[in-house]
């Protein structure tokens, strides 16, 4: 018996939630090219990967409060792909995805998605191996036990729309860089930096090996921070990607990490109408489990 963590949509329901966040995210009043450019005024609320953490997703709405702060901004990414200790446990994380998707619906301006790898798996295929399965499997069964396989395979084309629909990267006026993580120090002769100001539509987004690249890298450095500090134009950057047993780490000095998967789940909400600096930033983190 598959039992289910919230209430699950229609198939109908939740394919044209999906079909309309991805419109949404294509015509976002920010988009230039495949990112996001924030304006000057109002705030903005980073997040780590969620992989499938219900309450941590429900606290960061209530904190949020998008309905009475209308300049205040929420970003989301790895939202897919739940932890799963044990053979029995079912990846139900589809049902957060379409959440979020409703958020968007919700409130258009105000909540916006960056590129991840798990994500982007999923739309291209990509195997990714973790407690020895294949994540993209357990989801697509899971996806296929809920709406049976007609409509499951409709939602997952949906699904796929949805993430094909994700800005690579987020730059803010006061010069934050947000994207899922940052591509490796060695594979920089692969990555073409002008693809942010570029438009590019799905088929460019699965075949980029600059968008792989960012969203899968691990190996940084000071100096490497630094150069991609310059080369964004920016003095900080926010990633999730790599996972955080406390929630967050300050790392190479500009380069701020944040994990919003587990009990010690951390956020990140910061002015966009001042200059930063990461050690302040870094101070501003909270845990979702304040939120009461
Ligand atoms: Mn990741």
């Amino acid at each position: 018996m598959i039992r289910f963590a919230r209430s699950q949509p229609s198939a109908t329901d939740a394919i044209e939630c999906l079909q309309k966040a991805a419109k949404l995210n294509w015509e976002d009043p920010y988009r230039h090219g495949c990112m996001l450019q924030m304006p000057n005024y109002g705030q903005l609320v980073m997040t780590g990967d969620l992989h499938g953490h219900f309450r941590n997703f429900d606290r960061l709405k209530k904190y949020a409060n998008l309905e009475r702060t209308p300049a205040r901004h929420v970003v989301l990414h790895e939202m897919v792909h739940k932890e799963l200790p044990t053979m029995q446990d079912v990846d139900d994380s589809h049902l957060l995805l379409v959440e979020c998707a409703a958020y968007k619906c919700e409130y258009p301006d105000q909540v916006h998605f960056l590129q991840s790898n798990h994500e982007l798996a999923q739309l291209t295929g990509y195997n990714i191996a973790k407690n020895g399965r294949i994540v993209i499997d357990a989801y697509n069964q899971h996806v296929i036990a809920t709406y049976g396989e007609r409509d499951g395979h409709a939602v997952l084309r949906a699904m796929e729309e949805f993430i094909a629909s994700f800005p690579l990267a987020i730059r803010t006026e006061n010069r934050v860089w947000l994207s899922h993580s940052l591509p490796d120090m060695h594979h920089m002769d692969e990555f073409d930096a002008d693809m942010f100001e570029r438009d590019c539509g799905r088929a460019d987004i699965e075949q980029s090996r600059t968008a792989f690249l960012l969203v899968w890298g691990r190996r940084h450095s000071t100096e490497h921070v630094q150069r991609l500090c310059e080369k964004f134009d920016v003095d900080v950057i926010m990633t999730g990607h790599q996972p955080q047993e406390m929630g967050s780490t300050l790392v190479f000095e500009r380069l701020i990490i944040l994990d919003s998967s587990h009990n010690h789940g951390s956020f990140l909400a910061f002015d966009l109408s001042r200059p930063v600096r990461a050690e302040d930033l870094f101070k501003r983190i909270r845990k979702f489990v304040e939120i009461v």
